[in-house]
């Protein structure tokens, strides 16, 4: 039965010396090179995710009136302000210059409209509008996703959790994903819901 590879957010802000990087975040590419390789083998389809904001967006704390870290309210939602990052178009935007780009077969993007955040690689964080991923998926007639990237405890985790809400069987490869962790063990909690709603929790070896 084929699979997808969902890669989400590898992209430069979030790792290394970036504007809002993740701890080991770099420690990712290597095995989501590895993972694409395999997907790539078996002519299995490979999506990218972009975390791809307006210089404007309101997620980004210095818009908002508010500190990074700190939690408030967007448009009715609970939000975290977020540092400047992944804004359309610039370097920290980029997918990291080590990822073997050239076995993704679909980009999606997330996160253009200011006025609400997106997380998840599916719908926005109010599910008011979706991204054509679901779409593109079924004309693909995907219902297996093999996911990882970053971050664990907000991009993972919610596109996971929709995946799983939308009937799609998922496994999180946990050793590819590292997470913000503004609270310490963020990400294994955030693993541990995922699981708890019926994701596979696997390593790379496991594919
Ligand atoms: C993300 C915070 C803000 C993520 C994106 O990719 O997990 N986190 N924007
Ligand atoms: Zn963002």
């Amino acid at each position: 039965m084929k699979k997808a590879l969902l890669l989400v957010d590898l992209q430069n802000d979030f790792c290394l010396n970036g504007a809002l990087a993740v701890q080991d975040g770099d420690a990712v590419i290597d095995i989501a090179n590895q993972a694409m390789s395999i997907f790539h083998q078996r002519d299995w389809p490979i999506i990218a995710t972009l975390d791809w904001h307006p210089a404007n967006h309101k997620s980004f704390a210095i818009n908002s009136g508010t500190q990074p870290g700190e939690v408030g309210t967007l448009n009715g939602l609970t939000q975290v302000w977020w540092p400047i990052h992944c804004v359309q178009h610039t370097p920290g935007a980029s997918l990291h210059p080590q990822l073997e780009q050239q076995y993704i077969s679909k980009r999606i993007y997330k996160g253009q409209d200011a006025e609400i955040d997106s997380y998840s690689a599916f719908f926005d964080n109010g599910k008011r509008s979706a991204t054509e991923l679901n779409q593109w998926l079924n004309s693909e007639n995907i219902q297996h996703l093999v996911i990882l990237g970053l971050a664990t405890d907000y991009c993972v985790k919610f596109t996971v959790l929709d995946a799983l809400e939308l009937g799609y069987q998922a496994e999180v490869i946990a050793d590819g994903c590292r997470g913000v962790n503004l609270a310490t063990n963020d990400s294994e909690k955030a693993l541990h819901e995922m699981a708890t709603k019926g994701a596979r929790i696997i390593q790379l070896n496991d594919i």
